[in-house]
Formats: C-alpha cells, sequence, structure tokens
C-alpha cells in the first residue's frame, strides 16, 4: 500500500550516543546493541475514524526513535500496517451505511495527510493486512500442522472452523532460553490477561476453546462479512495478531530490533505476536519491546468509544499548526501517561514562537553544545522533555543576550537539530 513521503532529514556534524531504551519485555532501561541497520516495525491504525492525538503521540514517539537511530548513524528499516479489516472497521462501516473498504481508505488517506503535517518519516513498507492475506494463511496451516494451532467446532450461532492458537502448547514446543512463554512480554499474571483479552478483542468465553486465552487465527467466512480465500483454512480472514506478525516477519529481519506501539497494544497484541512468530520460525520476533504511554482528554482516557477525541486533523482545519501540535506531544516523555489541555497546546505554541525568535539571534558558538545536550537526552529512553527543556534554555540565554555577537551559522545549526533530532520545523 502507498505511504506517506517523508520530508528531509537535516544532516547534523557528529552524531548521538549509544541510545538507550526502555524494554518493556524486561521491565528496564538497555542499551541497544549497535547494528548497520536498526529495523522497527511499529503497529498502525485500524482505520475507521480520523488520527486522534493519543495515535499522533504514538507515532512521534517511534518517529524520535527512528531520527535518534538516524542520528547515529544507522539506517534504519521500518514496518508499519494498517488493519484494514477488522471487527471494529466493520461495524462502523455497518452502523454508518458506508462500504467499509471505503471508510478505510477515507481514514487512511487521512492519516497519511496527518502524519505528513507534523512530520512523521514515513515507513519503508506500509503493509495492509488485507494484502497480507496470502502470506497469513500458509502461515496459519503451519501452525495448524504443527499442532500449536487448532480448529474450532461450530456452535450455536458460529460456523465450524474458526482456527485458535493453543498458548500453551506453544509455550511448551521449545525449551531453548529465547523460547516464548505466555507472559514474556507483557510480565502480566493470568487473571490480569484474562481482562484485558476480552476488553481487547479476544474472546475468553468462545465454547470449544482449549484455553480462554487461546487467541483467533483464521475466522471463516460468515453471512454478511467480507472474507478471502483460505486454502485448506476455507474462506474467511485472519486474526489480529497473526496479521502484523507475518507482516513483521516478510519485512524485517529475525529478530528486528524494536516491536512498537501504544501501551494498549502490550496484551495481547505484542504477547501474542511474540508467541506466533516464535511458532513460525523458532526465533524471537523481536529483540526489545518498546510503548507509548496512553493519552486522554482532560483526564480520561481518549478513545474512539468514548469519543472524547482531540483530532490532529480537526486542529489542523482549525488553522493550528502542526508543528505547534507536535511540540505539544514532545512537552511529555513518551512513555507517560498524559491528558492533553487548551493550556498546554497554548505553552506549545508560545513556546514554538519563542524557538523561533532565538534561532534569529542565535549567540556565536552557542548551537554546538545544545544540540550535544539534546543528542544526550534522546540517548535516554528518548527524553524529548528533557531535549526541550535543553533548547528552551538556549532560547532563554539567546534572547537575554541583547547586543551580544549572533550568528547565524548557529541559528541554522539549532534550526536543523531542532528539525532533525525533534521533528520540528522553525
Ligand atoms: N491496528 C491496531 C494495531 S495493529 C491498532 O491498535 N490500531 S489503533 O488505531 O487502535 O491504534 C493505533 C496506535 O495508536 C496503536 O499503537 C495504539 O496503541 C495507539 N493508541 C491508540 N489509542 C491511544 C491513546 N489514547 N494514547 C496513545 N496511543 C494510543
Ligand atoms: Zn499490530
Amino acid at each position: 500500500m502507498k505511504s506517506w513521503i517523508s520530508r528531509p532529514v537535516p544532516e547534523l556534524p557528529g552524531s548521538l550516543p549509544p541510545l538507550h531504551l526502555f524494554d518493556t519485555a524486561l521491565g528496564r532501561v538497555v542499551e541497544l546493541e549497535p547494528q548497520e541497520e536498526q529495523s522497527m516495525y511499529v503497529c498502525g491504525i485500524t482505520p475507521y475514524d480520523a488520527t486522534h492525538m493519543g495515535h499522533a503521540a504514538s507515532y512521534v514517539a517511534f518517529d524520535l526513535l527512528n531520527r535518534a537511530w538516524r542520528d547515529a548513524g544507522t539506517r534504519v528499516a521500518y514496518v508499519q500496517n494498517v488493519t484494514d479489516v477488522d471487527d471494529p472497521l466493520l461495524e462502523r462501516a455497518q452502523a454508518t451505511g458506508v462500504d467499509w473498504r471505503e471508510l478505510a481508505a477515507s481514514q487512511i488517506e487521512l492519516f497519511h495527510t496527518d502524519m505528513d503535517a507534523l512530520n512523521v518519516l514515513a515507513p519503508d513498507h506500509y503493509i495492509g493486512a488485507v494484502e497480507a492475506i496470502p502470506e497469513i494463511v500458509p502461515a496459519i496451516e503451519k501452525l495448524i500442522a504443527d499442532g500449536v494451532a487448532y480448529r474450532v467446532p461450530g456452535t450455536k450461532g458460529e460456523p465450524d472452523g474458526d482456527v485458535y492458537y493453543d498458548v500453551e502448547l506453544a509455550g511448551k514446543q521449545s525449551s531453548a532460553t529465547d523460547a516464548w512463554t505466555l507472559g514474556d512480554v507483557s510480565g502480566l499474571g493470568e487473571s490480569e490477561m484474562l481482562a484485558l483479552f476480552a476488553e481487547r478483542g479476544g474472546d475468553p468465553d468462545r465454547p470449544g476453546k482449549r484455553q480462554a486465552l487461546d487467541p483467533l487465527l483464521w475466522r471463516v467466512a460468515r453471512e454478511g462479512e467480507p472474507s478471502w480465500p483460505g486454502a485448506s483454512l476455507g474462506d474467511g480472514r485472519p486474526g489480529w495478531h497473526i496479521e502484523c506478525t507475518v507482516i513483521a516477519q516478510k519485512y524485517l529481519p529475525a529478530p528486528f530490533t524494536v516491536q512498537g506501539g501504544g501501551s494498549d497494544l502490550v496484551f495481547p497484541h505484542h504477547e501474542m505476536g511474540a508467541g506466533h512468530a516464535y511458532s513460525l520460525s523458532h526465533v524471537p520476533l523481536a529483540r526489545h519491546y518498546a510503548h507509548a504511554g496512553m493519552v486522554g482528554l482532560d483526564g480520561e482516557k481518549m478513545s474512539k468509544s468514548k469519543g472524547n477525541l482531540v483530532l490532529v486533523s480537526k486542529l489542523r482545519a482549525e488553522g493550528e499548526e502542526p508543528a505547534a501540535i507536535r511540540l505539544a506531544i514532545l512537552a511529555h516523555h513518551y512513555r507517560s501517561d498524559w491528558s492533553w489541555t487548551a493550556e498546554d497546546f497554548a505553552a506549545a505554541k508560545e513556546r514554538l514562537a519563542v524557538w523561533r525568535e532565538a534561532a534569529a539571534k542565535a549567540p556565536a558558538a552557542s548551537a554546538g553544545p545544545l544540540v550535544a545536550a539534546m543528542r544526550s537526552e534522546l540517548a535516554n529512553d528518548l527524553n524529548a522533555p528533557g531535549a526541550v527543556a535543553a533548547v528552551d534554555h538556549w532560547a532563554q540565554a539567546a534572547l537575554a543576550a541583547e547586543g551580544g555577537e549572533t550568528s547565524a551559522t548557529d541559528g541554522a545549526l539549532v534550526s536543523d537539530a531542532v528539525n532533525a533530532l525533534l521533528g520540528v520545523e522553525l
């Protein structure tokens, strides 16, 4: 599927020190092993509604990682999916009387415009679940052949043949130290898993399943639902976790460096994806799992179902500058949960104006130390608020040094660094 087009990233002299990142599975900050090419898979949108600030913040978080790697002189292989067929999309299409394909296409288009406006670098491969079905089907067939997936017989109201992943058997498949067992990614206990599984698209009570936590791999065709040829599986459509697994395994090395998304994807999505991948290849899916915090509105979780959304496209339509939206996001550490407020947005707009004014009055020899300070903050688990504070500090000094020697070269380097590292165009 077509992606959006990245804006150019200025090259800076020098490079970022070794990058440290919080790994969800390990529960601590780790130093990322240097590689010639780093690789990441960031879960994409389910395109049934417009991009809200929570989505935007999660893509900006991984954009910081992408930019940090590039600044460290590393190539980056970046893959993102789009869940272009799934229950919420079909339900919304049905409720609004729109064809589900048209709904998806329009929201994907809007998402691309938002990402472009926010100066988020585009993935190298942007892959729809639907276009990946020809690869997903043989992967599920392999899991069945290997005994870690099974068909569930039909019951009242449900047809025969939905395929599920056996989490318990899969966990016993291998005793290798890098083998996956349930809980490796999330570190959750069973009761927490059960609660989240039900909340986040799972079906713990489906009769015929071996374990309540077994996730769906293939949903056979139902009247009124779209379906695709499934070879020995019969017509149907894939479950959610196997889509991301198969797409990541096709386009990235195994293991790739970072699997990313919002913290609501830790369980079951990234937990199950890690399991599927290990069952398919006997190699871990990713070396590290990283997650962005949840964004709310005035203290409540922002979600499509609650309807309390701050939409990037709506702010843009109101004439707000995307660079200010991005700066408002960057005032929060990517791992913290935070709320969008009008006051914080006003502060971000003011900050952007101050930075611009200061860049025009940059004191001579002031840019080098600022770039070093920004890099050291970003190398420390992508501490954007720390980098923002460093620029604030520099800007205050620049504006206070009325009458001192200014330097256009320093001003240009600061603008380039704010753009290259933070993605904010001055
Ligand atoms: N299509 C799946 C991933 S394969 C999905 O979760 N789509 S989504 O549209 O619901 O979310 C897209 C990304 O935004 C995910 O990484 C999700 O974790 C993140 N996200 C969703 N809501 C929020 C929120 N309120 N705050 C922060 N991130 C969020
Ligand atoms: Zn995903």
